[in-house]
């Protein structure tokens, strides 16, 4: 299977500037030629251009900051994942703040309105412009994709609804706002806040969400928020929370979605190396693909 990799260097998806040097950070931790050493055929796409936030106003609604240029580098990226897939390989879409997922899944969304996704993060990203807290639309990727928010945001790629809930699939979650909290539940996706990994344990918690995500789709669509890990092991994102995902419980929950095999895309973001020390987040983040693409021990 071939891999590609995209850049998606924005931050307009929140306020915290560095964020757009994630898929630097990512490239410059190895991670083309660690896919390469686990056998893989990759190629880099490079970046695809983003607005740089100084140069623009964040527009006249202060619940969806920088509605134009989010939904422009959306098309822009949807329409690469698209015929990336269709060229039948995975693509590794590298953020930038998780409001890029809203392009990475409506690609995705071109070819089959069937993947299940696991979206791993501290947050549920369910906002909508009325429950939002902080107009930051890296806050409401998913809700998006299922079809709540912005007409301008849901309607990309055109379809209104790109996942099915049933086969969504929250993992890592523990910071949820209070009006978040409701969507989540009548939406009727899935959620493993981090109180059930500590008592079920991730293997069990993965377990649960392979079915969930795999079972009679086509496929799953893996979101990785670094802030899923515990601020500890990832401390470069830009809303990290105590109490997250540990090293071996992302490596645990990686290897088996790789022993599924039914991996067919996925975003790594939210990595700010301004935030960083010496690089270790994006280290983390590329450990993390290596198993999530196979890499054992043994
Ligand atoms: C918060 C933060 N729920 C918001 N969201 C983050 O602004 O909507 N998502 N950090 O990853
Ligand atoms: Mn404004
Ligand atoms: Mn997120
Ligand atoms: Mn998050």
């Amino acid at each position: 299977q071939e891999l590609r990799i995209i850049g998606v260097p924005s931050d307009l998806g929140q306020r915290r500037r560095g964020v757009d040097m994630g898929p630097s950070a990512i490239r410059y931790a190895g991670l083309s030629m660690k896919l390469e050493t686990l056998g893989y055929t990759v190629k880099d796409l490079g970046n695809i251009n983003v607005p740089t936030p100084e140069m623009q106003d964040d527009g006249a609604d202060n619940r969806l900051r920088f509605l134009r240029e989010v939904t422009e580098v959306s098309k822009e990226l949807c329409s690469i994942v698209s015929r990336v897939v269709d060229e039948g390989y995975i693509p590794i879409i590298l953020g930038g703040d998780h409001s890029i997922a809203i392009g990475s899944v409506a690609g995705m969304a071109q070819k089959s309105k069937n993947y299940g996704v696991i979206w791993f993060d501290a947050h549920g990203d369910m906002n909508t412009p009325e429950t939002t807290p902080s107009g930051n639309i890296h806050g409401m990727p998913l809700a998006i994709s299922l079809g709540y928010g912005h007409d301008d945001l849901v309607g990309i790629g055109g379809v209104k609804g790109k996942l099915k809930p049933e086969n969504v699939v929250l993992v890592g979650i523990r910071s949820i706002d209070r009006d978040e909290a409701t969507l989540i539940k009548e939406a009727g996706v899935h959620c493993y806040t981090m109180a059930e990994v500590d008592r079920l344990g991730m293997a069990q918690v993965m377990k649960e969400a392979i079915e969930i995500a795999g079972n009679g789709t086509d496929g799953i669509h893996l979101s990785l928020d670094l802030d899923a890990l515990d601020p500890m092991f990832a401390p470069g994102v830009g809303t990290p929370v105590n109490g997250g995902v540990t090293y071996r419980e992302g490596h645990l929950a990686m290897e088996m979605l790789a022993d599924s095999d039914k991996v067919v895309s996925v975003d790594v973001v939210e990595v700010n190396p301004i935030l960083d020390t010496h690089n270790q987040t994006a280290v983390m983040a590329v450990e993390l693909v290596e198993s999530l693409f196979g890499k054992t021990t043994l």
